[in-house]
């Protein structure tokens, strides 16, 4: 195992220990009186790139914040883990792999060495490959085993080989190519793949088995349940497998055992982590919704944020402005959580992709050097699309008692315009921005003419902090922008925290745990009761009544 180079633990650090000294000082400081007190302040805390601007002026922080904050990072060697990704070093120390979901974006004119091979040939040889599939998928020239065009794509995947997908399908739904219907089934429960496949028709469907390692449980188990559901629809002819089935993977020796030619097996390495891998062969599935071209878009977003974060200073970084401002939240307020809210219906995936992003990678109790880590570490990430949202749990976040960082993303133009709705929209963002920064206090409610009783009631306190992310509109290129810019965001965090953002023991765990269990459940005789007494009592009860 590569060791890490040993940092001075986080909170004996001089910024951090400066940064203490000053939240005393600050803590309280409302928002209001930090405008007040700054006339310039809502166009001086912005930043803008690659087309994305962002407003994080409502943010309880002032000059020396942001200057202890970027000391801080400074201090826990984020320029150097950032070149050391970049350069293809294994910094996934627990797996000793490189990390490099950013050669899957770069252009065929770069080269990055891992093991003494350059990828990024590799990595367009797979891309064209790609293409080619598309092409004749979306014209109708592949055809299924009765000489009928494809008409409906159905990903099997999980995790990270099923939420980027899924979001990615939804947010680009707008680009895609309509005559085609796109399925996505990832849980073991049969009723997902069940629903998905009710009204399809065998010989008009491609399965697409996305799997890095391809003896993931749940992805075997659809992926076997759909290889007899499309031979019972074609007549029982093996031969009909090689039309009906692509795999994405690593693992062609576990491909070929499924029965897919590895013709039509697109591969990726093991230097991209599953919730890395959407712009990797685990976006097949999109680059054949919107078309090849609009999915090289998608990577150009994708490199330009990859070139803003690794060549802007620190203080004009976004994606290093918003790790650094949620690290001085989690770990100085001791916010738990951060609410995505995206005001573009597409996007409404966004928030559970961001989940698997953040808390998978960030996720972690133990430091690079294998010693506990001495504060909190990944915040709990969710949202929803606005304006859903506004009508259930924003009211925890404007008067609840915790303090819950926001993120809104907006944009300027939308892909439907339709009357007002827009314009209405977009009001709604600026709206809870501004009321959740400044709130309304007893006296304003009061000279509205509220009654004495129901002051309390009606007063927002405020100094609930937001970001506001606005941009264009969405198109595949925004989005690869997006998504890199939460990805580098994660990063920064994790390079603070010194912890190993790329490994995910925890879900590993899941993979195996299950597997013993099955077997009791199954087994024709009564099992030997070694579990706990909740857990016999439970395999128990299930046996009995199943
Ligand atoms: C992602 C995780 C995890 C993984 C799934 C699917 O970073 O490792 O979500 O993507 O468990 O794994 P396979 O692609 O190997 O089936």
């Amino acid at each position: 195992m590569q060791t890490a180079t040993k940092l001075v633990p986080l909170t004996e650090r001089a910024a951090w220990k400066a940064l203490q000294t000053h939240f005393q000082q600050i803590h309280e400081t409302h928002l209001r009186q930090l405008f007040d007190g700054d006339p310039g302040r809502g166009e001086r805390y912005t930043a803008e790139a690659v087309g994305i601007f962002l407003d994080y002026s409502k943010n309880r922080i002032n000059d020396e914040t942001l200057k202890l904050l970027i000391a801080l990072a400074e201090e826990s060697g984020l320029r150097e883990k950032i070149e050391a990704m970049f350069r293809g070093d294994k910094i996934n120390i627990t797996e000793n792999r490189a990390v490099l979901h950013v050669a899957l974006r770069a252009p065929k004119t770069e080269s990055i060495v891992v093991d003494g091979e350059d990828v990024i040939p590799a990595v367009h040889e797979v891309l064209d490959k790609m293409s080619g599939f598309a092409n004749r998928v979306r014209s109708g020239e592949w055809k299924g085993h009765t000489g009928k065009k494809i008409r409906n794509v159905v990903n099997i995947g999980i995790g990270g080989s099923d939420l980027g997908p899924v979001m990615a399908y939804e947010a680009l739904k707008h680009y895609s190519q309509r005559d085609l219907v796109f399925r996505f089934v990832s849980n073991v429960d049969g009723s997902d793949f069940a629903e998905a496949v009710q009204d399809l028709k065998a010989d008009e469907t491609l399965f697409l088995v996305a799997s890095k390692t391809f003896t993931t449980l749940e992805t075997m188990t659809n992926a076997h349940s759909a290889r007899e559901w499309s031979l019972a629809g074609l007549g029982g002819d093996e031969k009909a497998v090689a039309k009906h089935f692509v795999a994405i993977s690593t693992n062609a020796k576990e491909v070929s055992k499924f029965g897919i030619d590895t013709e039509n097996m697109f591969g990726f390495w093991d230097w991209v982590g599953g919730r890395y891998s959407m712009d990797s062969a685990i976006g097949l599935s999109t680059m054949l919704a919107i078309g090849p071209e609009n999915f090289r878009a998608v990577l150009a977003g994708f490199h330009a944020m990859d070139v803003h974060f690794r060549t802007t200073p620190f203080e004009k970084n976004l994606p290093v402005l918003l790790g650094l401002l949620t690290v001085w939240y989690t770990d100085f307020f001791n916010a738990q959580t951060v609410a995505i809210l995206p005001y573009e219906q597409y996007l409404k995936r966004f928030p559970a992709y961001l989940q698997q992003l953040t808390m998978e990678s960030n996720g972690k109790h133990v430091t690079l050097d294998g010693t506990h880590v001495t504060a909190e570490t990944g915040p709990i990430y969710w949202g929803e699309p606005g304006t859903n949202g506004q009508h259930s749990f924003y009211q925890l976040i404007h008067q609840g008692t915790r303090l819950i960082p926001c993120d809104f993303i907006g944009f300027y133009k939308t892909l439907n315009p339709l009357g007002r709705h827009h314009d209405m929209l977009m009001a709604n963002v600026f709206a809870q921005a501004e009321a959740l920064a400044f709130g309304k206090t007893a006296e304003q409610v009061k000279a509205e003419g509220t009654a004495e009783a129901l002051v309390p009631h009606r007063v927002f306190e405020g100094n609930r902090p937001s970001n506001t992310i606005l941009t264009e509109k969405l198109t595949p290129e925004v989005l690869g922008k997006l998504v890199a810019l939460y990805e580098h965001n994660v990063f920064t965090q994790g390079a603070i925290w010194n912890i190993d953002s790329f490994d995910q023991w925890g879900v590993e765990l899941g993979k195996v745990l299950a597997t013993r269990i099955l077997g009791e459940l199954e087994s024709s005789s009564d099992p030997d009761g070694s579990h706990d007494t909740s857990t016999n009592h439970l395999i128990k009860k299930y046996r009995q009544n199943k």
